[in-house]
């Protein structure tokens, strides 16, 4: 039974569902000063009693109270403690007998309003549901209407106290946001418990958990001597997970008064976790909840991939506390300026904490991959849309790459223009102004700037803030060619940004561009900018490294004193979030890969000589007569000599960091080499990415053999990035030596592989094996995958990830798409857990390309009514995957006709989310 109102997702019972504009934004006609609410929680029937103090706000026209619900079942209405009509538009409680202002002015008046929910059939994990016998919310973006009847809007925020009354033995631990100020026994074997929170929030950040629970907890004191409580809540059985994220808790709170000054504001802080969670973790004020997945870990269970992801959300959620709580968003067009900067303050977290230079080149090369290969194809897509979007039909489907990932990097180029040191004095001066504000996006680009006025941030930011308002990834093409009688170097770049739904002409953006010249042995050489230096600076003085603004179409740049013509090393560091385009020959990209002093465009430079490969051996095929998807008419000579060689010398290298020569050695991905083409034959792309990886196993297969044994490791394990970084390195040997081994029959390495499955002392060897062995279609992959689901039968989180291993795994014979309706058979799957439904279909439909883009369809059938069958559970799980096919425009026959098809399939069912509904529509536009 659904209790979702289908088509009506805005809650206003308007019918179907509307486009919410941002130049319509008006203030709240009444503000909320204070909310009181006693919980009795009972999974079929919770009683909610909410009582509120409002009060008009005075600069808004009178107008009745309009307050959000949905899925509510309401008792009762009492305006200043008397009966009150009102009445109900769709979802709305309409009061429009109050006080009126001639009378009452903006004086306060109580509101009583009495409600139940059923939160045992809350599938959709919004409001208040159960999960595995204890309560837990999730209000953000608009759950809190599914809770009482409120003003559920950013800018509205109130002070909360909450009681909450539930049976003793099932429900032990009673929390919510702030400090515990009473608790106690009631009759029958109840209890209750009151919070009350210290600081004003709007109420998407209002929390309550009940159930079963235990705690690791520590006491912390803050640089002021404040002493605070941190906690971390799991199920009994995980208590041993936990001190990881306890520790990235620790971590987090000393690394924002550090590097910011922002304190802890609470006395207690608190993590819950569990395993029914649409995202990954929620920031609600001192009450976080997080995903299992972001929580749990010890080294038998999780990998370094898990021990360093938790460290992030962790961090992340924690400095929300300032960054969205403390100064909040005045409504929803204005995500990214609590998600871009939070994801911005993580990343530099992780960064720090890392400590080493090469460890942080590495996060930062694994973030721009997210970027480049999640955010770019969206804003090349029907989804795209501006960091600050204009409209949507359903906030939930706006939770993007776009507004956390290129939010994060429009706050790095601010970071970048006024420097660190800069940005700190725009940070202190956005809290100055804006602590307890719910605010916008300019707000805060205007308070970094204002921080800095002489920076070029505060000379340009009207034009950057186009970065803001313009959809769509810009392109800088860059030509540069050398006077060998002047000695001079023009580099001429040009920027362009491509047409985006809604957006057909875009300005130039402002463009931070670190650059660098080599000399063709890789000397770093002193930059002389004509018109930009004293002439009479020494050459010696002069950077090898230096940032120009490009604010053009085009601008030329021109380089003085140089002997001979220089190897071009530009957008270091990735200072923006574009697309280049630069004119280089493979022995200037392999100069960069063996000399760059900046690690990001030493692998850059890697990726581009193997994305060349690629791309031209995809164009062979396509020329051939015929063309054929089989690896037999690509051979094994994809990558050219050279080449390998270099790969080699990295790989071999005596002072790289193990976890960077990782990244070098691991090719483009299969979504990253599509979105280098206009149109995608995801078949021949898979063959040949394929056959560049076989090429790589077989040429370098001492060497991965020597890097195997090199970077074993016997001590104790630890999490950190130079051991992950060595069993990062092992790992990707280990595939490619079962690699090798399928090509040559031999079994050697597969031995090895399963010999270290059954006695690794650590999940990220475990899985490293195991995924060697699947991966490579050993035969040792039945007994392997079957001895590992022995082992791990009780730990939910591992069961993912060998749900999602196999449901990952290329297609040899055909076959994976009925492995895959198989895994959906098995005893341990279930539709309803995100984690499970992601671990299977979208590791299918969203991570294994070859396999789900059938030449027979099949893959879009299944993907088609997976779509169909989860938006009746969970919509906003269900809008995830129904942007799989979202890019299906590019796709070359007979892909493209089926995934329309398919599509249309979709859209045709008349009972969809108005989130799968906006999904749809956007793909079938034109
Ligand atoms: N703010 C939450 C995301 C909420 C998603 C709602 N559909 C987690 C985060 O970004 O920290
Ligand atoms: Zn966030």
């Amino acid at each position: 039974m659904l209790q979702r109102h289908k088509a009506d997702a805005n809650g206003d019972g308007a019918g179907p569902a509307i486009t919410i504009r941002r130049e319509d934004y008006s203030a709240p006609a009444f503000w909320i000063d204070s909310v009181d609410l006693t919980f009795d929680l009972d999974p079929n029937k919770t009683r909610v009693l909410n009582r509120m103090t409002l009060r008009r706000n005075p600069g808004v026209a009178a107008q009745p109270l309009k307050l959000d619900g949905q899925d509510l079942n309401l008792a009762r209405v009492l305006l200043d403690g008397q009966c009150t009509s009102f009445k109900m538009e769709g979802q709305r409680l309409v009061l429009n007998h109050l006080p009126s202002v001639e009378e009452h002015g903006t004086a306060p008046f109580a509101l009583e309003i009495f409600t139940t929910c059923c939160p045992a059939r809350n599938t959709q994990l919004m409001g208040l549901y159960l999960s595995q016998g204890s309560f837990f919310t999730q209000c953000e973006a608009e759950g809190f209407r599914r809770i009482t009847y409120f003003l559920d809007r950013p800018d509205v925020m109130a002070s909360y106290s909450v009681t909450l009354r539930a049976d003793k033995a099932l429900y032990p631990v009673l929390l919510s946001n702030g400090n515990l100020v009473a608790s106690g026994a009631l009759e029958d074997g109840r209890h209750f418990a009151k919070w009350v929170d210290p600081h004003k929030k709007p109420c998407y950040l209002f929390a309550l958990v009940a159930g079963n629970l235990v705690a690791r907890e520590q006491k912390i004191r803050s640089r002021s001597g404040r002493e605070h409580l941190l906690q971390v809540y799991v199920r009994p059985g995980d208590l041993d997970k936990t001190e990881h994220a306890l520790q990235a808790l620790v971590h987090s709170v000393a690394w924002d008064e550090a590097r910011f000054g922002l304190p802890l504001d609470l006395e207690r802080f608190m993590i819950v976790a569990t395993s029914d969670f649409n995202m990954g973790a929620m920031e609600n004020k001192g009450l976080n909840i997080f995903n299992t997945k972001y929580v749990l870990a010890s080294e038998a269970t999780a990998t370094d991939s898990d021990f360093a992801n938790i460290e992030s959300v962790v961090g992340h959620e924690y400095f929300h506390n300032w960054t969205g709580n403390r100064v909040t968003c005045r409504d929803w067009f204005q995500l990214s300026l609590k998600e871009g900067l939070t994801v911005f303050r993580d990343q530099e977290f992780s960064q720090d904490l890392a400590d080493s230079p090469s460890a942080r080149a590495v996060k930062r090369i694994e973030d721009v991959r997210v970027l480049r290969t999640t955010q770019f194809p969206e804003d090349a897509g029907p989804m795209a849309h501006p960091v600050r979007p204009d409209s949507y039909i359903e906030i939930n489907n706006f939770y993007t790459v776009t507004i956390y990932e290129k939010g994060a990097e429009l706050v790095r180029m601010m970071h970048t223009l006024v420097g660190r040191a800069g940005f700190a004095r725009g940070m202190k001066l956005y809290f100055e102004r804006h602590d307890g504000q719910a605010v916008t996006c300019d707000d805060f680009a205007q308070a970094i700037a204002d921080a800095n006025p002489a920076s070029d941030l505060a000379r340009l930011l009207p034009q950057f803030k186009r970065w803001y308002s313009q959809a769509g990834t810009p392109c800088v093409h860059a030509s540069g060619s050398y006077d060998a009688a002047s000695g001079s170097y023009t580099l001429t770049l040009r920027q362009s940004c491509a047409p985006t739904p809604d957006q057909a002409d875009k300005q130039p953006f402002v463009i931070p561009v670190e650059l660098g010249l080599l000399s063709a042995s890789g000397a770093a050489l002193p930059l002389h900018l004509a018109g930009a230096d004293s002439t009479d600076s020494a050459p010696a003085s002069a950077p090898t490294s230096r940032l120009v603004v490009l604010t053009e179409a085009e601008q030329t740049l021109t380089f003085t004193g140089l002997g001979s013509a220089p190897v071009p090393s530009l957008l270091r560091n990735f200072s923006a979030p574009v697309v280049l385009d630069i004119e280089t020959t493979d022995d200037q990209l392999l100069t960069l890969l063996e000399h760059d002093t900046d690690a990001f465009n030493r692998w850059e430079a890697g990726q581009r000589l193997m994305l060349r490969c690629a791309i031209d051996a995809i164009a062979d095929g396509a020329n051939e007569a015929g063309a054929s998807s089989h690896i037999g008419h690509i051979g094994h000579k994809v990558l050219s000599a050279d080449l390998i060689q270099a790969m080699r010398s990295v790989l071999r290298h005596p002072t790289l960091a193990p976890a960077f020569k990782e990244l070098v050695l691991t090719l483009p991905s299969e979504s990253y080499i599509a979105e280098q083409l206009d149109v995608v034959d995801p078949q021949r792309i898979h063959a040949v990415r394929q056959a560049m990886h076989e090429q790589l196993a077989l040429s370098l297969h001492s060497d991965w053999a020597w890097a195997w044994e090199q970077h074993q490791d016997s001590d104790r394990y630890r999490p950190d990035a130079p051991s992950a970084g060595r069993r990062a390195l092992s790992g990707l040997a280990l595939h490619m030596l079962c690699c090798a081994a399928r090509h040559q029959g031999a079994p050697l390495w597969p031995g090895k592989a399963y010999q270290r499955l059954k006695s690794a002392a650590n999940m990220t060897e475990r899985l490293n094996a195991l995924s060697a062995l699947v991966a490579n279609g050993s035969e040792l992959a039945a007994p392997a995958l079957a001895r590992f689901h022995a082992l791990f039968k009780d730990e939910p989180l591992v069961i993912d990830k060998w749900f999602a291993l196999q449901a990952g795994t290329p297609d040899r014979a055909g076959n994976r798409l009925s492995a895959v309706r198989q895994l959906m058979q098995h005893p341990d799957f279930s539709l309803k857990n995100p984690n499970r439904a992601r671990s299977v279909i979208f590791s299918y439909c969203c991570a294994n390309p070859s396999a789900f883009h059938r030449a027979d369809a099949a893959g879009y059938v299944f993907w088609s009514e997976r779509v169909i069958e989860l938006d009746a559970l969970n919509p906003q799980v269900a809008a995830r995957l129904a942007r799989a096919l979202e890019r299906w425009k590019k796709l070359a026959q007979p892909w493209r006709s089926a995934a329309r098809e398919a599509i249309a399939r979709v859209a045709a069912k008349p009972e969809l989310s108005s989130d799968v509904r906006e999904v749809v529509n956007r793909a079938l536009a034109d």
